[in-house]
């Protein structure tokens, strides 16, 4: 398509994923005339960007979906339990497909700027591909994990390298190469095990170890896909009610309170059933340090268990994080992984990777001659992709400043100075703590239902009102303060990225209270912002 210059619509969507496709979507529900901009060449977003081998939801199929459409949810079918990335990315091209999105998509554009003209009440939007348009809407969806982060070492590598989050379309073939993987988290969790079957050898570069649940992926039973067919409905009515918006059952009942034999009981059940119930075993898991370390104590007795060598596997096990303030991780044969004699594990902790080589990389202590570097580095998370964009509001002031000590928002969709801006899943909002469909579909409804006020109401532009923002900021920091989020040095908190601000950035309240609030909110004629003429 060629550039646009001079065009204009009544909202500006940045981003082609599961947010921007159905926000476009309820766009044109509401009648109004929408561009969405997408960086890569298709659909998908993180499903687009990441696809690494082994690269797998860690949320069942049949909840990681869209419910907006029944004929969608009829005409579907799953095959795993976990969905894999390729058949992710399917089902995000049968979206577009069936309801015809990519009209109103451009490919290959980045947005990288966006100024609010309040003169004329309209956002100017540019892309790096030399586009210029306007909207009286701005609606982010550029998701909460897509600032892809590669470490800043010294030295150049002359081998193959590759990051997880933004993995060539063509095969990587790691047949009989020397690999190291740096980074431990849920990418670092999953391709290691399925690089290890191909590579000659495989180094692994630790820097914290994570804990990690075994996932059990199986292929769906066909009785299992009915029963989900004719029960989506409740099932997703009770998910979106849910803390994290899974179906699986969250105990409230206390571990501290359980005897040992009840404990026992509980994980080994829940172990054996695998994914993130797990977590769900007791309900203060969360917020009780000792009631924390029953479960952190239970999963680093089955690495023991697991893993020959008792060193490597202490060095797997997790002390310096309560279980659960890191993303969770679920793997499929991880631990079992370091049993093969091409695998090792490096502890960066203790001997940090000092530079890149011409043929591989050196610590402190050594230095490895590797084929291929993976970086399984993760993300600038939640703030990362909105601040990559240069975006002014009212009075030319810059989100980068304004942000420059964390996040403000108001209920993580809207932030002070910056009318008619959305942030689908935005910091402030439980997103990356759930189930990001259910959190997606919430944010996505309530800004069209907001659009549709506005325009009933005769008001061109809203606004989050500065005290809401103060005390929606001050609340997420309060919810987060209760509970053990702040113990680690998470990407939740900012603290992989070096020099980025401190501060908890999901609200952590689940998604089910989280939705009441708005839904009152938006009830008392969406109290805290200001609509205008
Ligand atoms: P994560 O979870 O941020 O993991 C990144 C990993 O990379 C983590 O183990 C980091 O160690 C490690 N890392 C980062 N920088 C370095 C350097 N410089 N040296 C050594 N190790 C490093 O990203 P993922 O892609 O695995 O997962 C992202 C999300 O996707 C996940 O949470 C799910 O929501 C899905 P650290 O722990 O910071 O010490």
């Amino acid at each position: 398509a060629s550039i646009e210059t001079g065009s204009s619509f009544d909202a500006v969507v940045i981003g082609a994923g599961f947010s921007g496709m159905y926000m476009l979507h309820r766009l044109r529900g509401l009648g109004l005339t929408a561009r969405l901009y997408e960086a890569g060449d298709g659909v998908g977003g993180t499903w687009y960007w990441n696809r690494y081998p082994g690269a797998r939801c860690d949320v069942e199929s049949v909840e990681y979906c869209y419910s907006f459409s029944e004929e969608l949810q009829q005409a579907w079918d799953w095959t795993e339990r976990y969905p894999s990335q390729p058949e992710i990315l399917r089902y995000a091209e049968h979206v577009a497909d069936r309801f015809d999105l990519r009209r109103d998509m451009r490919f290959c554009r980045r947005v990288t700027r966006a100024a609010y003209d309040a003169a004329g009440a309209r956002w100017r939007v540019e892309t790096d591909r030399g586009d210029r348009v306007t909207g009286r809407f701005l609606i982010t969806a550029v998701g909460c994990l897509s600032d892809a982060r590669v470490p800043d070492l010294p030295g150049t590598f002359e081998g193959e390298s590759y990051h997880t989050g933004r993995w060539p379309h063509e095969e990587v073939d790691f047949t009989g190469k020397r690999v190291a993987v740096i980074g431990t988290g849920s990418s670092g969790i999953q391709i290691i095990p399925v690089i290890a079957e191909r590579a000659a050898q495989v180094t692994v570069f630790q820097r914290t170890p994570n804990f990690t649940i075994p996932a059990w992926n199986r292929p769906i039973r066909p009785e299992y896909a009915r029963w989900v067919k004719d029960n989506f409905a409740e099932m997703r009515r009770s998910m979106r009610a849910s803390l994290f918006g899974i179906a699986a059952p969250f105990n409230t009942r206390s571990a501290l309170a359980a005897s040992e034999r009840e404990r026992a009981e509980e994980l080994e059940a829940r172990w054996a059933h695998g994914g993130p119930g797990f977590l769900g075993a007791f309900g203060d898991t969360a917020v009780d340090e000792r009631a924390n370390e029953v479960v952190a104590e239970f999963v680093r007795e089955k690495i023991r268990h697991t893993v020959d060598d008792p060193q490597v596997a202490e060095l797997l096990s997790p002390r310096d994080h309560p279980i659960g303030t890191k993303r969770p991780c679920f793997d499929t044969g991880y631990y079992a992984t370091y049993n093969r004699p091409n695998v090792r594990l490096v502890d960066v902790r203790a001997t940090p990777i000092k530079e890149l080589l011409s043929a591989g990389l050196r610590t402190t202590e050594a230095t490895y001659e590797v084929d291929v570097i993976v970086y399984a580095t993760g993300y600038d998370a939640m703030t990362g992709p909105l601040l990559a964009i240069d975006i002014t509001g009212a009075g030319g002031v810059a989100l980068r400043d304004k942000w420059a000590g964390g996040p403000r928002t108001y209920l993580g969709l809207m932030t002070a100075d910056f009318p008619n801006l959305f942030t689908i899943t935005g910091p402030g909002s439980p997103s990356v703590l759930s189930n990001m469909f259910v959190s997606i579909e919430q944010h996505v409804d309530w800004i069209a239902d907001c659009l549709r006020h506005l325009a009933d109401s005769g008001a061109a532009v809203i606004e989050a009102d500065p005290d809401a923002e103060d005390g929606w900021t001050r609340h997420v920091g309060e919810i987060a303060a209760q509970t053990l989020f702040p113990r680690a040095d998470s990407w939740y908190m900012g603290a992989n990225i070096p020099g980025k601000p401190r501060v908890f950035m999901p609200y952590a309240g689940g998604v089910g209270t989280y939705r009441a609030l708005c839904d009152e909110i938006a009830a008392k004629g969406y109290e805290g912002f200001t609509l205008s003429p």
